[in-house]
């Protein structure tokens, strides 16, 4: 089904689970009283609800009602009916209701994986032969390496270890946070292994990261890419040269932090592997120690992906968190107390150019957490958690009600506020943290002001035009990826175009040439699967 910028009854169209609190958004000044929710099997009105009070909502200029249907918690497919606003789209209440988007969630990394046939049998549409498989030119020289391997990062086949090891690290903390969420049927070459698939999965990233570090200093380089992006095609057909570029502390931090998760994650499984992980986690640390920031540019003639970020502080505390964490070594605990104080407080990091709240997640909760640096912490979560908590009670979609989180994959940093959200209930034992997290899923289902689920292939109306090569070439559009969505700093020529007037939540457009807006990528997937693990919606 194609968008509708007049749809009025607004709701999360995958569904909701039993016992979750159900509100439906009313659009428009023109709201009745009441509202009737319909089972679809029976044809029969199951609940009737009061349209509540009027709010406005700033980052989508628009005026909405709430209702609240929370008391229907029978399984069933539903929609909601109205006399003024029309009808909802038909949405479930049920257990498992998740399921299939965060399986196919977790199977898009498969299918991005770069170096490595993607047979039929796995691959189905999106098949295809290895690709990227020759040396990389070692930008400004004349050295090759292999570093064949890892995903592809988005909608182009770059490969940049910023991104990926957020993606990693997403995977690896949805894994330990909820274990019962994956197993070892995914449908990808290592099922029936033995390890759950998302293991597997990460493990193949691991092993090309490592092949990232220069092994004679330990410092990690920034990505290997062509030196432009390629047009709509498979990856095995992009040939330009590969191009390795300069290390820089951001990827060195970020990999080092990694690698020091790897190091936990596997050592159960694959020992080997584990202490090959500590062992280059060290070694980064080694590099980052003698390493002043270096704000990542491209260098001359490289046009890819930039992942620039002119502040390293936030990656040298989650390296320095996650090794203090497998090593006990307080020469890392030192750092983490001189980096904690600077850390700023009104932000969410769990990006790619933020992760200090990786860094403050795990800290939290380590056995030999210093009390001062605890203290600074516990106050910075609560402050932000209810600073944004604030901001959503006062939208009618219930996400942050500003436009300054509305830039560039800004579903990520909806799905983040999830996260933090879910992290604050943890520490300070407030369901109500728990109810606006779940919000922000529902947001990315469906529940926003596009009134379309940001997910391919779930809900009734979802994107049908994601900037994704594969999925281009291919002219079917993987299902379970979530794209960026809306992008108030319309950073491409259809959205400069078409979307000049849009408010913030609604500068997204479904157009394949609107990368700022549509494309997908592996760590708003990652972001997705630890929030819908974390929150036990699967
Ligand atoms: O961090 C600032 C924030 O403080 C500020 O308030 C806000 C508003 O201006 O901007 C934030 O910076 C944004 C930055 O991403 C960090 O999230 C920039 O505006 C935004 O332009 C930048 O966009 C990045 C984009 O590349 C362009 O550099 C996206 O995050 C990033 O996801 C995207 O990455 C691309 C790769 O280059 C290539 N592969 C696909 C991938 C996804 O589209
Ligand atoms: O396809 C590219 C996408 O993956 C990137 O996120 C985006 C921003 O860096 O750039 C896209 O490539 C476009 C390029 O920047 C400008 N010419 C059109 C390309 C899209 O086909
Ligand atoms: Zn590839």
């Amino acid at each position: 089904q194609e968008p509708d910028a007049e749809k009025n009854v607004i709701l999360n169209q995958l569904g909701y689970l039993p016992n979750d609190i159900k509100k439906v958004v009313f659009r428009g000044e023109k709201v009745g009283e009441k509202f009737s929710v319909i089972s679809i099997n029976t044809n029969e009105i199951v609940y009737t609800g009061e349209v509540g009070n009027k709010i406005y909502s700033p980052a989508a200029d628009e005026t909405n009602y709430i209702g609240d249907f929370s008391e229907v918690t029978k399984e069933g497919v539903y929609k909601i009916i109205t006399d003024m606003s029309g009808e909802s789209y038909q949405f479930k209440i049920g257990q498992g209701i998740y399921k299939e988007a965060f399986e196919d969630a977790l199977r898009f990394f498969y299918l991005q994986r770069c170096g490595q046939d993607i047979s039929k049998e796995y691959g189905d549409t999106w098949a295809h032969q290895a690709c990227h498989t020759e040396m990389a030119t070692i930008y400004g020289s004349d050295k090759k390496i292999d570093v064949s391997g890892g995903w592809h990062d988005a909608g182009d086949y770059g490969r940049y270890v910023v991104a990926t090891s957020k993606a990693v690290a997403d995977l690896l903390l949805a894994y330990e946070t909820n274990k019962e969420a994956f197993d070892d049927n995914l449908n990808i070459p290592e099922s029936g292994n033995g390890i759950p698939d998302v293991l597997d999965e990460a493990r193949y990233q691991l092993v090309w990261l490592l092949k990232m570090q220069n092994q004679e200093n330990g410092g990690v380089y920034h990505k290997v890419t062509g030196a432009n992006f390629p047009g709509y095609i498979m990856p095995q057909l992009e040939i330009s040269d590969l191009i390795v570029c300069p290390i820089s502390t951001t990827a060195t931090g970020d990999f080092a932090a990694v690698m020091a998760m790897g190091h936990e994650a596997y050592k159960e499984i694959d020992s080997e592997l584990a202490d090959e992980c500590l062992r280059a986690a060290q070694k980064a640390w080694v590099y980052l120690e003698q390493a002043p920031n270096s704000n990542f540019k491209n260098p001359t003639g490289i046009l890819t992906g930039e992942y620039g970020d002119s502040n390293d502080l936030d990656e040298r505390l989650w390296a320095a968190v996650e090794l203090f964490k497998v090593t006990n070594d307080e020469k890392y605990h030192d750092k983490i107390k001189g980096i904690v104080k600077d850390i700023n407080r009104l932000d969410c990091r769990y990006g790619w150019q933020g992760v200090a709240e990786y860094a403050i997640d795990t800290y939290i909760n380590l056995p030999n957490a210093d009390d001062g640096v605890l203290q600074v912490l516990k106050e910075n979560l609560k402050m932000t958690g209810d600073f944004f908590l604030s901001a959503a009670k006062q939208d009618g979609y219930n996400v942050y009600n500003k436009e300054d989180i509305y830039y560039w994959g800004s579903n990520m940093n909806v799905l983040s506020l999830a996260l933090l959200y879910a992290h604050a209930s943890e520490i300070f034992d407030e369901q109500e943290y728990i109810e606006y997290a779940n919000e922000q899923i529902n947001y990315c289902f469906g529940k926003n002001p596009m009134a379309m689920s940001y997910v391919t292939g779930y809900g009734t109306v979802y994107p049908k035009f994601p900037h994704h090569r594969p999925s281009v070439a291919q002219e079917k559009t993987i299902p379970g990826m979530i794209v960026g969505g809306p992008n108030t700093g319309r950073e491409d020529n259809i959205a400069k175009q078409d979307l000049e007037a849009a408010p913030a939540t609604k500068c997204y457009i479904d157009n394949r040439e609107s990368y700022s807006t549509n494309e997908v990528d592996i760590y708003w997937n990652s972001t997705l699967i630890y929030a819908l693990a974390k929150l036990g919606r699967v």
